[in-house]
């Protein structure tokens, strides 16, 4: 049985992240903004607010459907405008679209294509903000070079953007977070997102050259994300935290060793979430981010009994975790994870 009512003790706030295994109920509740639903069969219903994501869900002995349920406490509108499946809440507009492999042609065209229709719905919509991007592709590997897949989704999103924001060269700096993750095979090019009225502020991790700024060896044009993004809306504050995996300066350690990997991703993690609380706070006693969910994303199921006891202790201990299998972008990377988190102002 799932909970759609947001914990009624705090102010109120645009957007709540609610976890659900299972199937769910239809018609969904009038307060659901988004759902992220994963599933190796996961499909398309007649709701727009539902984007299927085609994962295997990793549970032992639960459910093989994952929703991430975002609710919202303001009334929720519905549309479809130009291909893309949208809802908003006057504050936060989701939306999402899909192109089905045989669609897709070129993947550099197919996401230019799609990012340029993504961001004219932001501007008619009036949400020019744009906060956090999910980005599913099949076969995401495939490709020698700089005709992998990933690359060439790489370099249409950049040009899609670079073409929208040609008079102003900043537009790097507001970017949003985001995940770039292989889906199963068949299931195309699928982009969700969430954009906002006002600007989100950009963090950086320290320890990471900037995504935006990798050398020319990772693909002819560099990968157009934020390592997080901190949102403020009435009364709260939420950070969405990109698919963050082992990579110190641009370089990705432990190749293929998902332990090592795993402790470095959990560094970067740590940094990140410290800078971003430095960055917001002037002094530490300031406040601090609480964990509201991850999601931990795996290449092969075989390296999940390495890290098992550490995903646990390190994530699942502290908010709920999801566990995930799916190729990562970079073929030597094996664990990636992405989180969400809510500012605490001290009393
Ligand atoms: C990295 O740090 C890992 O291209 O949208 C993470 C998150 C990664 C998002 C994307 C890629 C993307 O470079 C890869």
């Amino acid at each position: 049985m799932i909970e759609l009512q947001p914990a009624r003790d705090r102010a109120p706030h645009a957007l709540e992240l609610v976890p659900a295994a299972g199937p769910l109920r239809t018609p969904l509740a009038g307060n659901v903004l988004a759902c992220l639903q994963f599933g190796a069969d996961a499909t398309a219903s007649g709701d727009v607010r539902v984007m299927p994501v085609r994962l295997q869900v990793h549970s032992s002995g639960g459910s093989a459907i994952h929703n991430d349920l975002w609710l919202s406490r303001l009334p929720v509108r519905m549309g479809i405008t130009d291909g893309i499946r949208h809802a908003d809440n006057g504050e936060i507009l989701f939306g999402w679209m899909h192109l089905p492999d045989e669609q897709l042609g070129d993947v550099e065209d197919a996401a230019c294509t799609m990012h340029r229709r993504l961001l004219e719905l932001l501007q008619k919509k009036g949400f020019p903000h744009w906060l956090r991007a999910w980005n599913y592709l099949s076969r995401i590997n495939e490709g020698q070079g700089d005709a992998e897949r990933y690359r060439r989704f790489t370099a249409g999103r950049y040009r899609a953007l670079a073409d929208a924001f040609a008079s102003s060269p900043q537009f790097e700096r507001m970017l949003p977070a985001a995940t770039g993750i292989g889906a199963s095979a068949g299931a195309g090019l699928t982009i969700g997102f969430f954009a906002g009225r006002a600007p989100g502020i950009q963090v950086e991790n320290p320890r990471q050259t900037s995504a935006f700024e990798y050398p020319r060896v990772y693909g002819p044009r560099s990968p157009s994300f934020s390592r997080a993004t901190l949102q403020h809306w009435h009364g709260r504050s939420m950070l969405f935290v990109s698919g963050t995996a082992s990579i110190v300066g641009h370089a990705t350690l432990h190749p293929g060793d998902a332990a090592a990997q795993f402790e470095e991703t959990l560094r970067n993690l740590d940094v990140l979430v410290g800078h971003a609380a430095r960055q917001h706070f002037p002094h530490p006693q300031g406040g601090f981010f609480r964990p509201r969910g991850f999601k931990l994303y795996v290449r092969d199921p075989r390296w999940l009994e390495a890290i098992e006891p550490r995903w646990r202790d390190a994530l699942a201990a502290k908010a709920h975790t999801i566990v995930l299998i799916g190729d990562l972008c970079r073929n030597d990377l094996v664990v990636e994870v992405e989180a969400v988190y809510e500012l605490v102002e001290a009393a």
